[in-house]
């Protein structure tokens, strides 16, 4: 009996072991995207950045391909583009739209308020960096990653019986692009390697160790674009180091033959001087780029990657989501998201999803960057991108940065502010010349070079963006209560905002103040009068939520700041004056100010319901409202809205606020399903970033709320994710949050505050008040 109950015990013990040991050999992907092939497109291929220089790699273990941007190639030069005719124009145009003459109002803006020139240019990549390998065999056993935990693409396979490994990182603090080519065992590296550029440049291998690609891009004159000339100048330097082998240099190229390891070292520069907005001759982008390198040329490849990782790695570890065991993530990452769109669920792929916004958030406006994260992040690849890759600030802008402070990624908005600051100047004189208005304002885009008139057409004019960018500036003071900031940087651009949106008001035939001309983005109504179709109007609804935000926004910080009390009193006498949010005769918000048709029901934009999100104008606590802000979306989606990947990506966040889980978590799956390509990159066709970071800061919204004093727990969590753990999310009023729950209902919850401070914690039904000193913490029960 006792030998039995021995034998007993060493089988339940053996199959212990034996599963410990099968699951210490599934390798945990859960931060890993990765694939069992190279990269065949572009849209495979996987990003790496530091916010300046951006890299796409294929992962190809014959012919590599890097492509390569740095953050400020762009075509184009300065130019104010202001109509001259605006100003003399526009009461013309104000007296037409309270007129209902949308003809003459079309024709008076077409004329005379479309910029000169209307376009701009496109953010155009430095190039690639190929590399072509030598083996007597074919690759086989062939594997590529992007560790999201290191920021480090992985491609390693085995040629003729040796197994290679090639990573690439792109270090914030070196400021370099790093290339690590090596054999895990005794293998050697035969390879040549290139840079090359489409059109306007030359590379040359200068030596056995350096490439430079030089260029300068030749803008050919163009009436909707602006003058042709000898534009913007940029610079690319590689340095290569082999151990071992031979190294030659030929032409463009360098051969390596027979080497032990190589490592390349690659940055790029160009002329462009971020203060005037403007390239400049007086810099050197190839004295940059040497700068730069002679830095690293004694640094090892363990010496790139600690500091890489030193910086990198506490930044992005400070916020981690599981939902339960990740049991996919043994699979590839394209034959996940392909089970999803065959109707699979994944809640791992939905935390790597997330974590990948937040990675790309860190790649594309991370320090080093100097401007802020573009339609394509900092990834493009083609020298006319789609909508130029430019920053688009009548959703696109915005939304890239609505993750920045809920996913403890706050520094990545500092190249968003200084932007600001700088813009602030054309936008000056935009507002002067165009609207005769102190203060300053931009409309629907810009490029590096601050233009700020308007842009491609009427549905250009949409004067109330310059106020709605200010919106993410406020918002970092509401996470970080960082009140030097406030005072500093935040609240100057905010009140120069509101100083233009005052004397942009007039008085409407009602008798309200209002916006005139106005737009609801890039949305056309029909007046049922008329039966007329026309994209301006004045005070379309957007418009009266921004300034009622902008106004209550400044008049806030005025009385935190402690100044400027006369003006708050302006701001709040002028907000009494607006029109007020309508409910129209189909029981939704209204998008105009009157109750006119809808040409394209189900339009991707939904402008009228910034009041859901991002601002918290229509919450539980106005019931009407934010009743028919649902019944919007309802209509929306029932005339096929959402159908691109930012716009989808937005119906995550405003069913969060509706507090509907379910709904929420089925527009995450759509956002998988519908708009997401194999690198995870969301789909606009081709590619658009706005709907990653919408994505990523719509699945925090699910798990934390914090508008209007209160934070609120698990607001909208979907019975598919029963079981999860939430670290290192950010509450308004600076707190940090953890969280972990298990059948749906929170078990854990720890607040930790940096700065001290009060605040209203609610879960369900229940409510607590918490009051930390800084940097306390506090285990809350519910
Ligand atoms: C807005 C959208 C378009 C596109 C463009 C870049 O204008 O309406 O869909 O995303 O930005």
């Amino acid at each position: 009996m006792k030998r039995q109950y021995a034998y007993y015990l060493l089988f339940i013990l053996s199959i212990f072991l034996a599963a410990c040991n099968r699951s210490s050999e599934i390798p945990d992907n859960s931060l890993k995207l990765w694939y069992k092939q190279p990269a065949a497109v572009w849209e495979e291929a996987l990003p790496v950045g530091n916010g300046r220089l951006g890299a796409m790699v294929f992962g190809d273990p014959v012919n590599e391909r890097l492509q390569i941007n740095e953050e400020s190639i762009w075509a184009g030069s300065k130019i104010n583009n202001n109509n001259p005719n605006a100003l003399k124009s526009l009461p013309l145009l104000q007296k037409a739209l309270f007129e209902s003459r949308y003809k003459d109002a079309f024709g008076i803006a077409d004329k005379n308020l479309l910029g000169t020139p209307p376009r701009i240019r496109s953010y155009q990549p430095l190039g690639d960096l190929l590399i072509n390998y030598k083996w007597a065999g074919k690759p086989e056993n062939y594997q590529r990653e992007l560790n999201l935990e290191t920021g480090i693409a992985t491609t390693s396979f085995t040629a003729d019986g040796k197994t290679y490994s090639q990573e690439v990182f792109v270090s914030a603090p070196d400021n370099i692009i790093v290339v690590h080519i090596k054999p895990l065992d005794k293998g050697f590296i035969n390879a040549s390697f290139t840079m090359s550029r489409e059109i306007d440049a030359l590379v040359r291998a200068v030596d056995r160790t350096t490439i430079i690609l030089n260029g300068q891009i030749i803008d050919k004159y163009d009436p909707l674009s602006g003058p042709g000339g000898e534009h913007m100048k940029f610079c690319g330097e590689l340095r290569l180091t082999a151990t071992g082998g031979h190294v030659e240099a030929a032409n463009e190229t360098i051969i390596v033959s027979g080497a032990e390891e190589v490592l390349i070292r690659l940055t790029a520069a160009t002329d462009y001087n971020f203060d005037k907005l403007d390239f400049d001759r007086l810099v050197a982008p190839s004295a940059i780029c040497k700068s730069i390198l002679d830095k690293t040329d004694y640094k090892s490849i363990s010496e790139l990657r600690k500091s890489h990782l030193d910086e990198y790695q506490p930044v992005f570890s400070r916020v981690s989501l599981t939902f339960g065991n990740d049991s996919l993530s043994a699979k590839p990452t394209d034959e996940r998201l392909d089970a999803v769109k065959n109707g699979g669920t994944d809640n791992g792929l939905i935390a790597l999803y997330f974590q990948y916004g937040r990675y790309l958030l860190m790649g594309s406006s991370g320090n080093p960057a100097l401007l802020p994260a573009n339609l394509q992040g900092i990834w493009n690849k083609d020298m006319n991108a789609a909508w130029n890759s430019d920053f688009h600030t009548n959703i696109n802008l915005q939304m890239n940065y609505w993750p920045a402070e809920v996913c403890n990624l706050t520094e990545t908005t500092e190249a968003l502010t200084s932007f600001m600051e700088k813009l602030v100047v054309p936008g000056t004189i935009t507002a002067k010349e165009m609207y005769g208005t102190d203060g300053w304002t931009f409309h629907h885009l810009t490029d590096p070079f601050g233009r700020t008139g308007v842009a491609d057409g009427v549905w250009g004019i949409t004067p109330l963006n310059g106020p709605w960018m200010t919106f993410p500036l406020y918002e970092h003071f509401l996470y970080t209560r960082d009140t030097v900031y406030l005072r500093n940087r935040a609240y100057p651009l905010m009140k120069g905002s509101a100083e233009f949106v005052l004397g942009f008001l007039v008085e409407s035939p009602e008798g309200y103040l209002v916006t005139n001309p106005s737009h609801s983005p890039e949305n056309n109504f029909k007046d049922t009068k008329t039966g007329e179709i026309s994209a301006l109007t004045y005070a379309a609804t957007i418009d009266i939520e921004i300034i009622n935000a902008l106004f209550d926004y400044c008049i806030e910080a005025s009385s935190i700041l402690g100044i400027d009390r006369d003006f708050a009193l302006q701001l709040d006498d002028a907000k009494k004056r607006l029109p007020p949010i309508k409910i129209n005769s189909k029981g939704v918000i209204q998008e105009w100010i009157n109750d006119y048709d809808e040409p394209e029901p189900g339009h991707r934009h939904m402008s009228h319901l910034l009041g859901l999100y991002p601002l918290a104008q229509f919450t539980p606590e106005t019931p009407d409202l934010f009743g028919a802000a649902e019944a919007t979306i309802e209509r929306r989606l029932s005339f096929g809205g959402g159908q691109t990947g930012w716009s989808k990506a937005w119906m995550i966040s405003f069913f969060a606020r509706l507090q509907n889980g379910e709904k929420a978590y089925e527009n995450v799956m759509d956002l998988l399903r519908k708009c997401t390509l194999p690198n995870l990159f969301d789909t606009h066709p081709p590619f658009q970033i706005d709907g990653n970071f919408g994505g990523t800061a719509g699945i925090a919204e699910m798990l934390i709320q914090s508008h209007n004093g209160v934070i609120h727990l698990l607001p909208a969590l979907p019975s598919a994710w029963g079981t999860g753990e939430v670290k290192g999310l950010c509450a308004r009023g600076g707190f940090v949050l953890d969280m972990k729950w298990s059948n749906c209902n929170l078990e854990k919850v720890k607040v930790y505050s940096e700065k001290g401070g009060r605040g209203k914690v609610i879960y369900k039904e229940n409510e607590q008040e918490i009051n930390l000193a800084a940097g306390k913490t506090v285990n809350l029960k519910f």
